[in-house]
C-alpha cells in the first residue's frame, strides 16, 4: 500500500538519443536515476544518435519504434539492479521528443491489454506497429503537405492563429498526411496514431493513451483555444483520423491505473496512477518551475527560449503551445539553431580556443560595444531565413570585419542575445520590474556570457542545479497528477534557483535602442538572403 510518507514518483524521458528514468520523493528529491542510450546500449538497431537518416532521402529521419520499447525493457532491468522498490511508486508520467509519431497496427491495443508478464515487452509488441520506423522531430519530408495545411485555412497566418504555429515540416499533422497519401494501405491498417509521449504512456497504461493538450499543440491540428481537433485540418490527414487520434486531454490528467503487466512483472502497486505524458518543452517548463514573470533560456547546441503567456499571440516565427500547468494559459517556444556551436566558433577564432581568454576579452569591452553588432548564422537560422556572418557599425553600415578580437567577441554575444530579446518580445514576453531569466544548458556555467544576457534583457539571471529539466518535469507531472486526483493542491515551486548576475543600471538605455535597430537589420538580412 502506498502511504503518504513513503510515496515516490517515476518520471521518464524518451528523447532523441536516450531513455531516462528518475524516481523522486514528494519533495522532488532524486532517489534513483538510470539511462539507456540508444546508439551504444542498443547497437543492433544501427542508429546514429538514436535516429536513422535515409541515405536516398536525407530529409527522412526516423527511429525504430521497437527500439524505444526494448530500451524500456532494459531500463526496467537497470532499476531492478538498483534495488528500486516499485511498490512505493504512487504515480508515473513521462516526457518525449515532440512531433514524432507512432502507428499502431490493427489489433495492437488488444495485445497491449493482454501482455504476458513473464516476457519482455519488445518481443510481445514486435508486430504491433504498421510503420516500423517512426518519423521523428528531425524529419523534414513534408514540404508539400505543409503547403496544403496552410492553404486549407487561408494561409500561414491563419494556421498560426488557429494552431499556434504556421506549418512546420516536423509537425505531426503534415507527417500523418504524408503517410496517408504515400502509404494508404499502411494508414488504413493503423488502428491508432500516437505521439511519442502518448505512446510512452500507453505502454504503462496497457491501452492507447490520449494525447495531452500541450503536446497536441505541436501537431498543426488542434485549435489552441477550444482544445479540439480542427475539422478542416483533420480532413487532410486521411480517412477515420478522428478515431485514430482520439480526443486530447488536459496535461497532467490521470489516465487510469498501471497495467497488470507491470504489477505482476515488477511488483508495482495496482493503484499506481498513470498521468498523461507530454512533450519535452512543456515538461521543461514544468521542471524549471517557471511562472509568468520568468523567461527560461536554454543555452545548448541550439538556444531555446520558453515563455509563459497568458494570451496566445499570432506570430509566424516560433510556436505557441497550450500551457501544461494552466489550461487557460499558453507557452511560447523560440528555437535558435546557432547557439553553442556559433559561440565555440568565435572562441576558436578569436580567443585561441580558450574560454578563459574568451571571457577576459568579453569583459574587457564596454557594454554596447561602441555600437558594433555581429550576427553569426553558421547554419541557416530557423526564425530568420538566412545564413552567413553579418557585421554592422553604430550607423547600421555593413562591415566585413571588426578591428579587434574583443570587439568581434562582444559583437557576436550581444548579437545573439539582442536577437533572442527581439523575438521574445515579439511573441509576447514583457520585460518589467519583476521579470527574471532562468538560464540552463551547457553555456549557463559561463558567468561572463550570462552577464551579457542579463544586461541585454535588463533582468537578473538565475541558474539551478538540476540540469535535466524535462526529466524532472516528468516526475513533477506524476506528482501534480497524483495530487490533483486526491483533490490536493500543488506547491508552486520545489526548486530553488540561484541568482548569478544582475543587469547594470543603465543597461536598458544601451540595449533598448539596439533592439529597435535590429528590427531593420533583420529585414535587410532576409531581403539580401532572398536575392541570393
Ligand atoms: C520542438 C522540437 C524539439 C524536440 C526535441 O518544437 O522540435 O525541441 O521536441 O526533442
Amino acid at each position: 500500500m502506498v502511504t503518504e510518507s513513503s510515496a515516490s514518483f517515476l518520471g521518464l524521458d524518451l528523447s532523441t538519443q536516450q531513455l531516462k528514468a528518475v524516481i523522486v520523493n514528494e519533495n522532488l528529491e532524486i532517489l534513483h536515476e538510470e539511462t539507456v542510450i540508444f546508439e551504444t546500449h542498443l547497437p543492433e538497431y544501427r542508429t546514429n544518435g538514436g535516429v536513422r537518416v535515409n541515405k536516398a532521402n536525407p530529409h527522412e529521419i526516423t527511429a525504430p519504434t521497437i527500439m524505444w520499447i526494448k530500451a524500456l525493457d532494459l531500463l526496467m532491468d537497470k532499476l531492478i539492479i538498483a534495488s528500486v522498490d516499485f511498490s512505493k511508486i504512487a504515480a508515473i508520467s513521462g516526457t518525449a521528443q515532440q512531433h514524432g509519431s507512432v502507428y499502431w497496427q490493427n489489433g495492437a491495443e488488444k495485445t497491449l491489454g493482454n501482455l504476458d508478464s513473464s516476457n519482455f515487452l519488445h518481443t510481445q509488441l514486435a508486430t504491433s506497429f504498421s510503420v516500423s520506423d517512426s518519423p521523428t522531430w528531425m524529419d523534414s519530408t513534408t514540404k508539400i503537405e505543409c503547403r496544403c495545411f496552410e492553404e486549407a485555412v487561408g494561409g500561414p497566418e491563419n494556421l498560426a492563429r488557429i494552431t499556434g504555429s504556421r506549418a512546420y515540416e516536423r509537425f505531426t499533422g503534415p507527417q500523418i498526411a504524408r503517410i496517408s497519401t504515400h502509404r494508404p494501405e499502411t494508414f488504413k491498417n493503423s488502428e491508432r496514431i500516437s505521439l511519442v509521449s502518448s505512446f510512452l504512456a500507453s505502454l504503462f497504461l496497457g491501452r492507447i493513451a490520449p494525447i495531452d493538450y500541450s503536446d497536441a499543440s505541436g501537431m498543426n491540428l488542434m485549435d489552441l483555444r477550444t482544445k479540439k481537433w480542427h475539422p478542416q485540418l483533420l480532413k487532410l490527414c486521411g480517412p477515420d483520423i478522428e478515431k485514430k487520434l482520439g480526443d486530447p486531454v488536459p496535461s497532467c490528467s490521470c489516465l487510469g491505473t498501471i497495467s497488470p503487466y507491470f504489477v505482476e512483472r515488477y511488483g508495482f502497486n495496482e493503484k499506481c496512477k498513470v498521468i498523461a505524458c507530454s512533450g519535452d518543452n512543456p515538461s521543461s517548463l514544468i521542471g524549471m518551475g517557471i511562472k509568468d514573470d520568468w523567461l527560461a533560456v536554454s543555452l545548448g547546441t541550439s538556444d531555446t527560449l520558453l515563455i509563459w503567456l497568458s494570451e496566445p499571440k499570432t506570430v509566424l516565427n516560433g510556436h505557441i503551445l497550450c500551457n501544461p500547468l494552466d489550461p487557460n494559459a499558453y507557452m511560447a517556444i523560440l528555437c535558435f539553431k546557432n547557439g553553442s556551436l556559433a559561440r565555440e566558433k568565435i572562441r576558436n577564432r578569436y580567443a585561441d580556443k580558450s574560454w578563459d581568454e574568451f571571457n577576459e576579452l568579453l569583459e574587457s569591452t564596454p557594454r554596447g560595444n561602441f555600437g558594433y553588432l555581429g550576427l553569426h548564422f553558421d547554419v541557416e537560422e530557423i526564425l530568420i531565413a538566412a545564413s552567413g556572418e553579418f557585421r554592422y557599425n553604430k550607423e547600421g553600415k555593413k562591415l566585413s570585419k571588426f578591428s579587434s578580437s574583443e570587439i568581434e567577441i562582444r559583437a557576436a554575444i550581444e548579437g545573439q542575445f539582442l536577437l533572442r530579446r527581439l523575438f521574445a518580445e515579439e511573441i509576447g514576453f514583457k520585460i518589467g520590474k519583476g521579470t527574471k531569466i532562468l538560464a540552463t544548458g551547457g553555456a549557463s556555467c559561463n558567468k561572463s556570457i550570462l552577464q551579457v544576457l542579463s544586461d541585454v534583457f535588463g533582468c537578473p539571471v538565475y541558474t539551478q542545479d538540476n540540469v535535466n529539466s524535462a526529466l524532472i518535469g516528468a516526475a513533477k507531472q506524476a506528482l501534480i497528477g497524483f495530487n490533483k486526483e486526491r483533490g490536493e493542491n500543488n506547491r508552486a515551486d520545489y526548486l530553488t534557483p540561484k541568482l548569478v548576475c544582475e543587469p547594470y543600471k543603465n543597461s536598458e538605455d544601451m540595449y533598448g535602442p539596439m533592439v529597435q535597430k535590429l528590427v531593420q537589420i533583420v529585414k535587410n538580412i532576409e531581403n539580401e538572403s532572398k536575392q541570393i
